[in-house]
């Protein structure tokens, strides 16, 4: 058996290999996803997103072992760090935050961190998932911190969305909140044993109400859209777990009831053709111009000597391969 068939026999080994080649977009795992495609497209992603420290790691791994224990169904947990280059460091903390469900032989935990650009780990992300979904990982978790695109990434990716908030973060996130709301299935107020829990708590359901105000309106409508659930946890302990477990079980029948999973479902496959387009024409390109002449343009770029637009209408066709024509 080679290393596909092996993955899809469940072994651990052959997955954690094939996810390595993945992350590092070698040709072998470009043709392992390729085999594994027809295999994928039934797990439910969960996307954990927030600021740095708020206890998604320590949700994930109860969760994990939540959803195991309530579905039957085997979880993978994708630990995303887009700060770091390393996998290392992050990932001995993760271990330690979800030693439970590392010692429990469903659930699969994996942490990967950035190579090169963010819009290359998004992509690596979603060919992570779609490596453990092919493989029979009925739920994969994926957690990213809060930083800007890294979530709007996660929320593209992610059929639901968990954004986790906890007491004492300051006034300079409220930015990143209000933007944050938008790309949430259900807020949890992580923490919520340490003091100013009922204030975070407040404060997202005075914006919730403000961002949906038909949630007081009985309008009967059956098809309606969803509404965040806030809920509030406490990690360490699983305070608040069985309810989030049940809130991110509703989510998914919702999005199954709704049509709304399989819509996903095909704008995230369209956009993972698209961006690997993008990138094949980028490399084409640069390969046609040559190191040297990018280097050029770039400088004269940056001197302003040229701008963007008169680079690309001189430079930018690649030209027609007759082949195709
Ligand atoms: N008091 C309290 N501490 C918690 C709770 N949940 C997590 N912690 C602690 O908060 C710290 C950060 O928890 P993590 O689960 O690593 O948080 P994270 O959001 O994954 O962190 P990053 O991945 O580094 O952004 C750890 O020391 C946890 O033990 C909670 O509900 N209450
Ligand atoms: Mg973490």
């Amino acid at each position: 058996m080679d290393l596909v068939e092996r993955g899809l026999a469940g072994e651990r080994l052959a997955i954690a290999r094939l996810l390595t080649q993945v992350e590092n977009d070698t040709p072998a795992g470009q043709k392992a996803l390729d085999r594994l495609f027809p295999h994928s497209g039934k797990a439910h992603l969960v996307g954990i997103t927030g600021a740095p420290g708020t206890g998604k790691s320590s949700l994930a791994n109860r969760l994990a072992l939540a959803l195991r224990a309530e579905s039957g169904a085997k979880v993978a947990v994708l630990a995303v760090d887009p700060s770091s280059p390393f996998s290392g460091g992050a990932l001995l903390g993760d271990r330690l935050r979800m030693k439970e469900a590392a010692s429990d032989p469903d659930i699969f935990i994996r942490s990967m961190a950035s190579r090169g650009t963010l819009g290359g780990l998004a992509r690596t992300t979603a060919g992570a998932a779609q490596v453990l979904d092919a493989v029979g990982f009925g739920w994969i978790l994926i957690e990213t911190v809060g930083a800007g695109q890294s979530e709007v990434d996660v929320a593209r990716l992610a059929h639901t969305v968990i954004v986790v908030d906890a007491p004492g973060l300051g006034d300079d996130i409220q930015a990143i909140k209000a933007g944050i709301l938008e790309i949430a299935d259900i807020l949890v107020v992580n923490k919520a044993d340490l003091e100013g829990a009922e204030n975070t708590l407040r404060a997202l359901r005075a914006m919730l109400e403000m961002a949906y105000p038909e949630r007081h309106s009985d309008s009967g409508n059956k098809m309606e859209r969803w509404q965040p659930i806030l809920l509030s946890a406490v990690a360490t302990t699983g305070e608040g777990i069985f309810d989030l477990t049940k809130a991110v079980r509703q989510h998914a029948r919702y999005l199954q009831e709704s049509g709304g999973w399989k819509h996903r479902e095909a704008e995230r496959l369209r956009r993972e053709f698209e961006l690997l387009v993008r990138d094949r024409l980028w490399e084409q390109w640069k390969e046609r111009v040559g190191v040297k002449q990018l280097h050029k343009i770039s400088e004269m770029i940056a001197q302003r000597e040229i701008s963007p637009q008169r680079a690309l209408a001189d430079w930018g066709d690649i030209p027609k391969n007759d082949e195709h024509d």
